[in-house]
């Protein structure tokens, strides 16, 4: 039975313990049911109190949702706000001031620790550094950065003048940090001259200078470089400058310049169905209540706990649960630079101990990854140490087997901890569908419920919706605060991918297929049902690989990319290739393989690398010259193709494909 099957036919259920209950902040299924009711019965007056309650505006608004121009919604529009002061400011004079803000442990063990009234002094000293730099609000500043406080500081102090980030994962390749650049429009990176994982240090200056001379980024007028490692990197005069260069002779105090509810607080890129990744452009005031809300709703945040998000900053889990949610509930957070398997297999877990981790948050590929580790080397199976100081797990990025839940609940949480299987994306800012740790009893492989507010249906292709118990396509009815709020550059691209016609214009379709329990109402997510494939939790485009295959013109014909169940990541990416010479066998056909690997580390990522690439002299192809993709994913799982291949042009191609390298 594969992953996917075996979810379906879950029924084990876990409620939270009484006690765990007890103590929540949303306690019982009640209590949930209750905030639902209050949304639905007065969905604008529900917002309106949470963003009263849990945000500080400068200015109130006086308008909750503005749907004149949907669906392009506004939130809270005639509001002003300030999300660095929401995470900082909100918290001086308070027992929160002189709090540790985050716990940081470098690759290679270090550990140091920043408060919230240092970490203000470090936003503002940095935020007037960017001013100094001629850097203004409504500006566009890459941040391409390591696990670092620092990567935090340039995120926040960006929010504290009203510059609009865009953080692109220390893992993109040149090339996409340079598509990026271009397409935000961006006057500033802030990088670091190297990056450390697993013990390596790794150039990331050496890529931005390598972006930025493929040309095109002649809105960039400045680099900033955090010196991360004593190596030295090459400075370019008059452009690049060290974080001690600029941050020499600043103040650090600056005062956070108010914004509208509206104004984008950054630019996140992502990958859809088409070539070219999408810029989701998020709010400040609709999303700064989400991290908040969310901290306290899912992970009922307390004053004593230790949160850990796994996440980098270059992804949205980052931006949310690292950069903003922890900072705004006032959480003491750690914050790690490193990777799961250095040292050892058992650093997560080591480092729980260690800092006495309670709410933990990670991926279910980290998690298969290191049951995987941990059933091949008893020394880093997390029963040598004590993680008794857990009290909730979280999952987030994929769907999670029943097998890997069941072993996470036993093997980290004890079989105490309530697991929060969160589902979510770049595009909803926050968690929309997941259990609450003290309400919602849990099944192994479900998201479970709605949260309260987030009006999530199953429908079929024409937006009618689906009776529980059978499958169909997962969207939101009514908008949520959070929300994307456009596509930067693209509006039409957002209306189009979020909100089809031919669904009715007003459903915001989130791109994945899922199933209601019919007993329970219980979501499970399927997987997405457009062509983006999910690696270890990564978004990646098929067409965005593809484009980087037939980018290698010297070699490549055609490639067609599609993905296929695999236990370790998920997904994994199976291109089929077509080259501009013979049909390569044999060790040719391995070394090409290797070659066009590298290629596509190079032009989007090592992400990106697929893992089986296939030759064919053709690829198969209707009469019509559509490639049959469905074709290519049952040849990709090594099934027999059992569908009708009587349109085929071609049928003896399939034979071809199905020989791997
Ligand atoms: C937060 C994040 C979004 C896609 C999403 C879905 C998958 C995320 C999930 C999940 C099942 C979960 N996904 N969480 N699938 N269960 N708990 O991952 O954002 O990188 O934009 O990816 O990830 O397919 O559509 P993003």
């Amino acid at each position: 039975m594969s992953a996917i099957e075996s979810t379906l036919v879950e029924n084990r259920v876990f409620p939270p313990s009484d006690a765990t209950v007890k103590a929540a902040r949303i306690s019982g299924m009640a209590a949930y049911e209750a905030l639902c009711q209050e949304a639905e019965r007065d969905f604008e007056g529900f917002w309106a109190r949470l963003a009263r309650g849990n945000v500080q505006w400068t200015k109130p608004f006086t308008k909750t949702l503005d749907e004149s121009d949907a669906p392009f919604y506004k939130w809270f529009s005639d509001g002003e706000l300030n999300a660095s002061a929401n995470c900082l400011d909100r918290h001086m004079g308070t027992a929160v001031e002189n709090k540790t803000a985050i716990i940081f442990e470098s690759d290679d063990g270090k550990v140091t620790q920043v408060t919230y009234k240092e970490l203000l002094a470090r936003v503002g000293q940095f935020a007037n550094a960017l001013k100094a730099q001629g850097i203004a609000k409504g500006d566009r500043v890459v941040i391409y950065m390591p696990m670092t406080v620092e990567g935090v500081i340039a995120m926040q102090a960006c929010a504290r003048i009203g510059a609009t980030h865009s953080v692109v994962f220390g893992g993109f390749s040149a090339k996409s940090l340079q598509e990026r650049i271009i397409d935000a429009g961006a006057v500033a990176v802030v990088t670091a001259n190297y990056q450390m994982r697993g013990g390596k240090e790794l150039g990331l200056k050496s890529i931005v200078d390598e972006a930025l001379a493929l040309g095109g980024c002649e809105t960039i007028r400045s680099v900033i470089v955090y010196q991360r490692t004593a190596t030295a990197c090459n400075m370019v005069a008059g452009r690049d400058k060290t974080f001690d260069e600029v941050l020499a002779g600043q103040s650090s105090e600056c005062k956070p310049e108010p914004v509208n509810a509206e104004h984008p607080l950054f630019i996140l890129y992502t990958s859809g169905s088409t070539g070219k990744p999408k810029g989701v452009q998020h709010s400040t005031g609709g999303y700064l209540l989400w991290a908040k809300l969310t901290m306290d709703w899912t992970f009922d945040i307390k004053p004593q706990d230790l949160f850990w998000c796994t996440a980098d900053i270059g992804w949205i889990t980052g931006h949310t649960y690292v950069a903003y949610g922890p900072l705004a509930a006032g959480a003491t957070q750690l914050m790690f630079e490193g990777i799961p398997t250095f040292p050892h297999a058992g650093r997560f877990w080591q480092m729980i101990e260690k800092h006495q981790v309670s709410v933990f948050y990670t991926a279910p590929t980290a998690i298969r990854s290191l049951i995987k580790a941990a059933e091949t080397d008893e020394k880093v199976h997390p029963k040598n140490w004590n993680l008794s100081s857990l009290r909730i797990l979280g999952t987030v990025g994929e769907p999670i087997n029943p097998e890997a839940w069941m072993w996470y609940h036993r093997n980290v949480g004890g079989e105490r901890c309530p697991i929060v299987d969160t589902f979510w994306q770049t595009e909803t800012g926050g968690h929309v569908i997941t259990p609450l740790p003290g309400a919602t009893p849990t099944i192994p492989g479900s998201c479970t419920l709605p949260l309260p507010g987030i009006m999530a249906a199953i429908v079929d292709e024409a937006g009618h919706d689906i009776p529980n118990g059978s499958g169909g396509m997962l969207v939101i009815k009514r908008p949520w605060p959070s929300m994307i709020r456009t596509i930067w550059n693209d509006p039409d691209r957002f209306r189009k991918s979020y909100f089809p016609e031919e669904m009715g214009g007003k459903l915001y379709l989130a791109g994945d297929g899922a199933v209601r329990d019919a007993k329970t109402g219980y979501f499970r997510i399927t997987g997405r049902i457009d062509d983006v494939l999910n690696v270890s939790g990564h978004r990646m485009g098929t067409m965005e690989i593809e484009s980087a295959l037939v980018g290698k013109t010297d070699l490549v014909a055609e490639a067609a990319v599609v993905g296929r169940p695999d236990d370790l990541t998920g997904e994994a990416i199976c291109a089929f290739v077509v080259l501009k010479r013979p049909r390569p066998t044999g060790e040719e056909a391995k070394k090409i393989a290797n070659e066009l690997r590298n290629w596509v580390a190079h032009e989007i990522g090592p992400i990106a690398k697929p893992k089986d690439i296939r030759f064919g002299d053709n690829l198969p192809k209707t009469r019509s010259g559509k490639i049959m993709r469905r074709l290519l994913r049952s040849i990709a799982k090594g099934e027999k193709v059992t569908q009708d291949t009587s349109t085929l042009e071609n049928p003896a191609i399939l034979d071809q494909l199905s020989e791997t390298n």
